[in-house]
């Protein structure tokens, strides 16, 4: 695998490309963040960031992400012209060399965690709480019929945490959960959501699917023309949020997606992580399914504590087997390498890492430290060594 790191660019992030090729990646995985959603990217600013990019000894690898706008998603009138400019922007990164763009499909809001500090012995890592999210939604946001999109004792554990806690941490959650984390095309206040929650109004899984490949429909061709390899990312968390439907959560959702256009242009970013944080996916089993379809990979690993409730743990601790995982994606790139393809090396990055006390860089974005990223490369580059040193890749 080709090992990459997360880079929001220039003004978005204190860790400089310099420090990105101490820690031993070769390629990055950047988007150009400062331009909305519906507006389309120009040749000249991709170019920019990647003479960028090209300058500090490293490769623009992969483009996370081109925003879907709830336009897209939702079907609205501004549908056309996103679609539009979702495919210049598409153009103009083809043409400039770059072959492998992430996207995500989940409405309103993209990832979403409810603990940015979570004190563990490896240092403070995310972690998503169904209750922290329940009494949030039920409770502070009020939404309307939220009651009824949770069990009963998850709502009865909701009501009581609520009665809890202190106005610092609703105000926190809130923060958290409707401000948008590292990398998501939003930053919205309780008014915009709900204004936005209306836009999905009736909205079930069927009415999304179909609005994704109407989308696919639109984008596929162009990614084709340019020899693209497109990635939709994992919902994450992998279950609807706010009432909302989440199609990208499962081995029958991923499965569905792929046969609707079926071309190896319409493939996957396999968040490790995001489909972790159910207990019904078998990771292994769902790599090696999708193999010829997996374009980009997020390794990190997390720890489900109960239905709903999960941490971010270590990159080789957790729920899933990182040995087996590495080994199974490595053995697809063996395959394609067989095969004379270009793109037999498949981009990674060490997703997320806790921060560590020892981290002298405190203010990264969430989930982004330097150190505890560092820490996660170095450990998996382990892993990919000696996977390929004793010719495990089956
Ligand atoms: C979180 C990321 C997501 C991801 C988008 C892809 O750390 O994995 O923000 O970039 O969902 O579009």
């Amino acid at each position: 695998m080709e090992q990459t790191w997360r880079w929001f660019g220039p003004g978005r992030d204190p860790i400089s490309l310099e420090q990105v090729r101490e820690a031993g990646a070769t390629g990055i995985v950047s988007a150009l963040h400062q331009i909305p959603g519906g507006t389309p990217w120009t040749p000249e600013a991709v170019n920019e960031r990647k003479a960028m990019i090209e300058a500090a000894g490293l490769r623009w690898s992969v483009v996370e992400s081109i925003p879907v706008t709830n336009g897209i998603k939702s079907r609205s009138a501004d549908w056309r012209k996103d679609v539009e400019a979702w495919k210049d922007s598409l153009r103009a990164l083809g043409k400039a060399g770059i072959r492998t763009v992430c996207y995500n499909f989940m409405p309103i809001v993209d990832w979403t965690r409810t603990d940015l500090a979570w004190q563990m012995p490896s240092g403070l890592a995310l972690r998503f709480d169904i209750v922290d999210f329940a009494a949030y939604d039920v409770f502070a946001l009020k939404r309307a019929k939220a009651e009824g999109d949770y069990p009963p004792d998850v709502i009865a554990a909701a009501r009581e945490r609520f009665a809890t806690i202190s106005e610092a941490r609703k105000a926190e959650l809130e923060k958290i959960i409707l401000a948008g984390l590292p990398g998501s095309d939003f930053a919205y206040d309780r008014a915009k959501f709900l204004d936005l929650l209306k836009q999905y109004a009736g909205m079930g899984p069927e009415d999304l699917f179909q609005s994704l490949t109407e989308f696919l429909d639109e984008i596929v061709p162009v990614a084709e023309e340019f020899d693209i390899n497109l990635g939709i990312h994992a919902d994450d968390p992998p279950f609807p949020l706010f009432g909302l439907p989440r199609i990208v959560s499962t081995a029958e959702d991923v499965a569905a997606l792929l046969d609707a256009r079926d071309s190896r242009s319409n493939g996957l970013t396999f968040c490790v992580g995001s489909y972790g944080s159910r207990a019904d996916n078998d990771l292994v089993a769902m790599i090696r399914a999708f193999a010829p379809r997996l374009h980009f990979m997020h390794l990190r690993n997390v720890t489900i504590e109960a239905p709903g409730i999960f941490h971010e743990d270590e990159h080789l601790q957790g729920g899933g087997d990182m040995v087996a995982i590495v080994a199974a994606v490595m053995a697809e790139e063996k395959r394609r390498a067989a095969e004379g393809r270009a793109d037999a090396q498949i981009p990674m990055r060490p997703d997320h890492g806790h921060l560590l006390s020892a981290d002298p860089m405190r203010n990264t974005n969430p989930g982004y430290s330097y150190v505890g990223r560092l820490k996660g490369l170095a450990e998996l580059r382990g892993v990919m060594r000696a996977v390929e040193a004793l010719g495990a890749t089956a």
